[in-house]
């Protein structure tokens, strides 16, 4: 069975965006492949966040792994702090990763690029750690969402040369994007990538909003004055978001879709893809409010973190001693 390995990294509240491009396609896949997905707290202090706010987001974060449909029977799943070893090897891949690489992440170069951001040296290496997040476990795949194939390509490049120069040390991983979804954008600013980071309260649709605010802000989305459904990024962002968000969900081809659209009022367009988000996002509520207060969230955590521990420790020696980091 080959190995998937992915994670979000809770910073804030998670939203249809994480949804979309990551958790479903985590579900999907939780039946073919052994796949491991974890809490990338370590990633979530490269910018300041206060405790009582990042600890809430963790005991979210877990609480929608499951409530989406996560088994843990069926993946791991852990918090990446609890696995010592992720942190250990991230330093090493530091050592053979050179800034100009890292000067061109462009995440890092968005984030650098607003004045108000105060910028670590966490922020600059992030994509280290999430090589060494990656490599730990000679992962095949990861899924992830367009903005991060970037940080997948810089772990190919670390670990082809690392394997170079120290003989076969990591699997060489692939990214995975979902065909539909791999970017859902702001429904304010349907320009912009809808994320967590933004603050954009209008443009964003947080998978804990109640239904009235969803269809609040659906139907308040920026479109255009073209008055016919056609899928067009380019020309007509806002109204192409909508497909997307609905093939996504509906599993549809965004072809079929626009043609199920074809002809009709941009309103009662708009109400349809309401009633679908609603009606995925209920049920997922319901279960995360049964589950938020439980210690088996506490449980969950702890048995996953037990199965990878050893895993990722063994991977971490084997590297040091590669590097010559232990005596012989
Ligand atoms: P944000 O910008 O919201 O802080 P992020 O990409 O920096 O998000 P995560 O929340 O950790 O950080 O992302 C988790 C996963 O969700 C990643 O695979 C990412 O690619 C995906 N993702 C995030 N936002 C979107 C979006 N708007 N559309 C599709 N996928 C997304
Ligand atoms: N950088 C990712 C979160 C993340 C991740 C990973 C994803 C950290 N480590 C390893 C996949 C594999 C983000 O910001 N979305």
């Amino acid at each position: 069975m080959k190995t998937m390995i992915s994670g979000i990294k809770p910073s804030g509240q998670l939203h249809l965006g994480s949804y979309i491009g990551a958790i479903r396609e985590f579900v999907k896949y939780q039946q073919d492949y052994h796949i491991l997905i974890f809490i990338a707290n370590l990633h979530c202090i490269t910018l300041p966040i206060e405790q009582e706010e990042l600890r809430e987001n963790l005991r979210d974060c877990i609480a929608f792994y499951l409530a989406c449909g996560l088994d843990p029977e069926q993946a791991t799943l852990f918090l990446q702090s609890d696995v010592k070893a992720h942190a250990q090897l991230g330093w090493i891949l530091n050592c053979f990763t050179y800034t100009g690489e890292l000067n061109r992440m462009t995440q890092y170069k968005d984030k650098v690029k607003d004045k108000n951001n105060l910028i670590t040296g966490g922020l600059y290496t992030y994509p280290t750690l999430m090589a060494a997040d990656i490599l730990l476990y000679d992962a095949d795949y990861v899924p992830v969402g367009e903005d991060q194939k970037q940080h997948v390509e810089l772990t190919r490049d670390i670990a082809q040369r690392m394997n170079n120069r120290f003989g076969e040390l990591f699997k060489v991983p692939d990214p995975l994007i979902p065909k539909v979804g791999a970017r859902i954008m702001s429904l304010s600013n349907p320009e912009k990538k809808m994320s967590k980071s933004e603050h954009d309260l209008k443009g964003t649709i947080y998978l804990k909003d109640d239904p009235a605010s969803i269809r609040k802000k659906i139907m308040s989305a920026k479109t255009d004055t073209l008055g016919a459904v056609h899928y067009d990024p380019e020309n007509q962002p806002g109204i192409s978001n909508l497909l997307t968000i609905y093939a996504a969900l509906a599993d549809k081809s965004l072809k079929e879709t626009e043609e199920q659209f074809s002809g009709m009022q941009y309103g009662e367009f708009k109400k349809q893809v309401a009633d679908c988000v609603v009606s995925t996002l209920e049920p997922i509520q319901k279960r995360y409010d049964a589950i938020i207060h439980s210690s088996y969230l506490h449980d969950v955590l702890q048995h996953g973190a037990q199965k990878v521990n050893q895993r990722a420790l063994d991977k971490l020696n084997r590297v040091q001693s590669a590097v010559g980091l232990a005596l012989e």
